[in-house]
């Protein structure tokens, strides 16, 4: 039998078919090709995927998700910065810490002096324990380069990340995160880099699927966004915005004005930039992990977000100056106590919206004609899938309909 043929039977199914989870009890899944050919109650099976019965993986009941999609990391990196951490909980800020030469900067530093193969040994690790539970899509930001050929070589290791593992990295150029200490006079000369030899750069050898920017206080003007977003048009890439985090920069509106696939953080958007993301279909990215990393107050405006009809997505923003967090599970665990998402919104942020977020069409559901991403729970609900604080519960991840491997039933 073709490794990339299968059928599951006797699965609670979260198909995520229309506006909740799309529960289907007792149901069936049939895949080819890596592809889902059939999902329905396991009675209704047609006698077309018989051959598949002798390899059948029986669920017992257990609850199936499609595989979920991690659409907001900066996973590749060297160092740490525990010792921000401590200084934190010592009452400094993060901003306070990134203007005395931490923050940010001090990723810089250790990421430039790091090797391709370096980077590559320290982040397969963090992708590994985002696999483990769940994980079988994944974003991955550069921006901790600040230099061609630091930037290139970190989106160069995104890609590996994903061909190591067998699973689908989407890469994502973060051309304006910080002002290198190069350019620490002369913001309009990095600007223009970033714009006319970076992107350019990244565009041409395809390593970029999309553009990003840190639009705050702290980073970058909506201005300077804005001539990023005209550039990345011009080389036909999508675009992402980190977005009023920790202020209101009129990031929301400016990311729904260039149809960007995503605004991110998003706590400080006003109405109006929550409005304009409804009408350019520009997802929420809700990243709980860095909120509760940085003690912030300002809430995520959910119910406008609802009241609009704005796609939610949540991601673990995994990085290690304001998330150091492996565990999409447990972002959907904070989304839902912090920032009062339902566990089923929670999945849905992190399947078939967090598609949306990444522009891709095939995944982020359990239907015919998508990829046989999927995971099968240790729990039986999905509100269970958002309950539980730590610890893996994926008993199986099944990546294009090849099983990836998981832990051991209990
Ligand atoms: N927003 C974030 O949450 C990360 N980058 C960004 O633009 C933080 C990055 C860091 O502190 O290393
Ligand atoms: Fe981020």
């Amino acid at each position: 039998m073709n490794a990339a043929c299968g059928l599951l039977l006797h699965a609670r199914l979260a198909t995520l078919e229309g506006a909740d989870c799309g529960l289907l009890a007792d149901g069936a899944l049939a895949w080819r090709g890596g592809r889902i050919v059939w999902a329905g109650p396991c009675a209704a099976l047609p006698r077309a995927f018989d051959d598949l019965r002798d390899t059948a993986i029986d669920a017992g009941n257990a609850l199936v998700t499609p595989g979920l999609i991690d659409c907001h990391t900066h996973l590749v990196f060297a160092g740490s910065r525990a010792d921000e951490f401590e200084r934190r909980l010592q009452g400094e800020r993060y901003a306070a810490i990134a203007a005395s030469g931490g923050g940010i900067m001090a990723t810089v530093r250790a990421t430039r002096a790091a090797s391709e193969d370096a980077l590559l040994a320290t982040s397969l690790p963090r992708a590994r324990a985002l696999i483990a539970d769940g994980v079988t899509t994944l974003e991955i930001k550069s921006g901790y380069g600040l230099d061609l050929a630091t930037e290139l070589a970190m989106l160069r290791v995104a890609r590996r990340v994903g061909e190591t593992l067998g699973i689908t990295v989407s890469t994502t150029l973060l051309a304006l995160h910080a002002l290198p200490p190069e350019h620490a006079h002369d913001r309009g000369g990095w600007v223009d880099f970033a714009c006319d030899v970076l992107l350019p750069a990244a565009a041409g050898a395809g390593l970029a699927d999309a553009v990003d920017a840190f639009c705050e206080g702290i980073a970058f003007t909506p201005a300077e966004v804005r001539r990023l977003f005209v550039a990345a048009r011009t080389h036909r890439l999508a675009v992402k915005l980190h977005a009023d985090q920790l202020s209101d920069t009129g990031g929301a509106a400016l990311a729904a004005e260039f149809g960007a696939l995503s605004a991110d953080h998003i706590e400080y958007s006003d109405d109006a930039g929550i409005a304009a993301m409804a009408a350019a279909s520009t997802v929420a990215v809700l990243l709980p992990g860095a909120f509760y990393a940085l003690g912030e107050t300002r809430l995520p405006p959910v119910a406008a977000l609802r009241a609009r009809g704005v796609a939610i997505a949540v991601a673990t923003d995994l990085n290690p100056g304001t998330s150091p967090l492996t565990s999409l599970r447990l972002a959907l665990n904070l989304a839902c106590t912090l920032f009062r998402l339902t566990p089923s919104e929670a999945l849905r942020g992190a399947t078939v919206n967090a598609a949306r977020a990444l522009g891709l069409a095939d995944r982020g559901r359990l239907a015919p004609g998508l990829r046989a991403d999927l995971v099968l729970w240790d729990v039986e609900s999905v509100a269970d899938l958002a309950y539980w604080i730590a610890g893996p519960r994926a008993r199986r991840v099944i990546v294009g309909g090849r099983d990836l491997g998981g832990h051991a039933e209990p």
